[in-house]
């Protein structure tokens, strides 16, 4: 049996993902102090999904004031009557002495559960018959079912999902935990009677001499252990030194040492059997989601999905040191934990990490810090506002210089035409009659698209414009290249500056399926945004469709939380760029004046 222990907080949903990619089962806690919370929802979402075997293991049976029968109530109402308890808890806070099964000999039962094991009883019965017409037949007709028909009918609910047990305990009293690891057995798949679904096409056989199929799902990096690859076999037999291929990759992995973790504790093994968990050092080219199989039989198997990240820091360096390990720590992060992205924004030269949310982002910096002694400061992200023109202007530039020796000479006419939303910069030239020489346009050329690039306003590039060289003039003695390189750089910041040009800010569209559609509506009018559409769903969700400023969603993670108690969720895009009101231009030229 291996056990995959995830953090149930909103910010590691990658870690659950990637268990949840290989675990044929899922144990759901929920504390019977706190009862069912969003997380739950969350998770459970996440497991019937993925149509997996699940027993929700109510803990904490030794809190004051927790009343086992109100937590199952609020299990059944959010998640159905399907969800039946298969114990009964013994006493309870100070007095919980452990559980008795609804399985177990009536003579096994302790006299002081008696009355409500009589009526748990019953609860379960009913529970199970209505998984099987047959058996609900039997005991409406009889009832009551023997234990052998309920032990086996409970057992293919459970397979089937039809059935969710709910067993309970305290943990840290070591109470009812004997009881789950036995449900666990009892109910959860065997890993060799499963059948194996087709990978891509392929069918799998899992069988130890097949050629070898396994999923890499979980990387983590350790400065002293190094790089740890946790996989699972599919196919075939995963063998300490030995190689492999890496079929996503394409190349050959050697391997080492084969492990199999108990917590921190590394046991060598010789081999891993076909559905078997374990780890490997140090592979050369293998990340997250890669198959491992042979070179003569490419089986990929279908990689791993992780969220898509919801909040972006731009990070820093405290120090020169840290500068020079930011790109390998950043690297080596995202690739212990995929649902970390780290990226760069040209227009604004900033390194952006993103993931879930701020806990997760601060995780991630807690990590750099101590596995790989990096110090990194962080803030918003500066929004990039590209900076266009409205109107078509021209107008005549001229370079000119006599200081002994050569002198420098370039005239030229330039004329800015507003293109459309996200046609970039384009340049063109009308000149007739050889008024400029040919040999100089890719000077002039050159000189504008870096004046573009480095903006005229508030230093973002521009974007959205023709640039149309039409005339000029030239000395044949004193004109060279960079003269009218030098006159493209000015001569366009002066045509750019002519007729008011203007700042884009960048457009957010953003889905919001959620129950609290009033609060995340009020809230977008209140972001300068724009409602687009509203879709109810029929299960009492309506999704949102809005627009809003981008710098108005850079912390939407986190107001979405507090809006929806956790339980919104959201995807956004930049799908725009509209001229920046001008009540807000003078502010961000400001800033940008102060940044130089
Ligand atoms: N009274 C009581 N406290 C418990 C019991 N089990 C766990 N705790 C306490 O509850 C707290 C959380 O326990 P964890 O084991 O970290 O809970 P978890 O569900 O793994 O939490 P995440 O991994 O963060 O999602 C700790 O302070 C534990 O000591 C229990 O049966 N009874
Ligand atoms: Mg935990």
């Amino acid at each position: 049996m291996n056990v995959l222990d995830v953090p149930g907080y909103f910010d590691f949903a990658g870690e659950v993902l990637s268990a949840l990619s290989v675990a044929d089962a899922a144990v759901l806690v929920v504390a019977a102090n706190s009862g069912v919370e969003v997380g739950t929802e969350q998770q459970w979402e996440r497991v019937r999904a993925r149509k997996l075997p699940v027993l929700l293991f109510v803990n904490k049976m030794d809190r004051e004031n927790v009343d086992f029968e109100e937590v199952v109530g609020q299990v059944q109402e959010r998640f159905g009557r399907f969800c039946a308890p298969i114990q009964v808890p013994i006493g309870d806070a100070h007095g919980f002495k452990g559980v008795a099964s609804l399985l177990a000999k009536p003579d096994a039962v302790p006299a002081e559960v008696q009355a409500a094991y009589g009526l748990a009883k019953e609860r379960m019965l009913e529970a199970v018959a209505e998984t099987d017409d047959a058996l609900a037949t039997k005991y409406l007709e009889e009832g009551t079912l023997s234990d052998d028909e309920l032990q086996s009918a409970l057992t293919k609910a459970v397979l089937t999902g039809a059935l969710v047990p709910i067993p309970t305990g305290s943990a840290s009293h070591q109470l009812g935990v004997k009881e789950l690891l036995e449900a666990v057995v009892r109910y959860c798949p065997s890993p060799a009677a499963l059948p194996l679904a087709a990978q891509n096409g392929a069918a799998l056989k899992a069988d130890p001499k097949a050629p070898l199929t396994a999923l890499v799902f979980k990387t983590t990096a350790d400065p002293y252990v190094g790089k740890l690859s946790l996989f699972r076999v599919y196919q075939g037999t995963f063998s300490a030194n030995s190689e492999v291929f890496n079929v996503t990759k394409g190349q050959a992995e050697r391997i080492g040492q084969v492990f199999v973790l108990r917590g921190k504790t590394q046991d060598p093994v010789a081999s891993l059997a076909p559905r078997d968990i374990g780890a490997v050092g140090k592979l050369a080219v293998t990340t997250t989601g890669d198959t491992l199989s042979q070179q003569d039989r490419p089986v990929v198997l279908s990689g791993l999905k992780f969220p898509a990240p919801l909040y972006t820091l731009a990070v820093f360096p405290k120090s020169k040191a840290d500068s020079d390990k930011l790109g390998t720590a950043m690297a080596r992060l995202a690739e212990e934990d995929p649902s970390l992205a780290f990226s760069r924004d040209h227009s604004t030269g900033e390194t952006l990490l993103s993931g879930q949310g701020d806990v997760h982002l601060d995780m991630a910096f807690q990590k750099a810090q101590r596995k790989f002694g990096v110090s990194l400061l962080s803030q918003l992200p500066r929004v990039p506002y590209p900076e266009t023109i409205t109107s078509t202007v021209q107008m005549e530039s001229r370079y000119k210089q006599q200081s002994g020796g050569r002198g420098h000479f370039a005239d030229i006419y330039l004329r800015l035409e507003p293109t459309e939303r996200g046609k970039g910069v384009e340049f063109a030239t009308e000149v007739t009659g050889g008024a400029v020489p040919k040999e100089f346009f890719p000077y002039v050329e050159k000189g504008a698209l870096r004046a573009c690039k480095e903006g005229v306003l508030a230093g973002f590039p521009v974007v959205d414009l023709r640039i149309v060289l039409y005339d000029g003039s030239h000395h044949p003695v004193d004109s060279a290249g960079m003269d009218f390189d030098t006159c493209g750089y000015n001569g366009f910041k002066k045509a750019f500056q002519q007729d008011h040009p203007i700042l884009l800010e960048p457009i957010a569209s953003v889905t919001v399926p959620d129950s609290a559609a009033g609060d995340v509506i009020g809230d977008f009018n209140g972001k300068r945004g724009r409602i687009l559409g509203m879709t109810p769903t029929g299960d009492g969700t309506t999704v949102v469709e809005a627009e809003a400023p981008l710098t108005a969603m850079q912390r939407y993670a986190l107001d979405l939380r507090v809006m929806t108690h956790g339980r919104g969720t959201f995807m956004l895009k930049v799908s725009g760029y509209e001229p920046l009101p001008p009540h807000l231009h003078q502010k961000v030229v400001e800033q940008a004046a102060k940044r130089e």
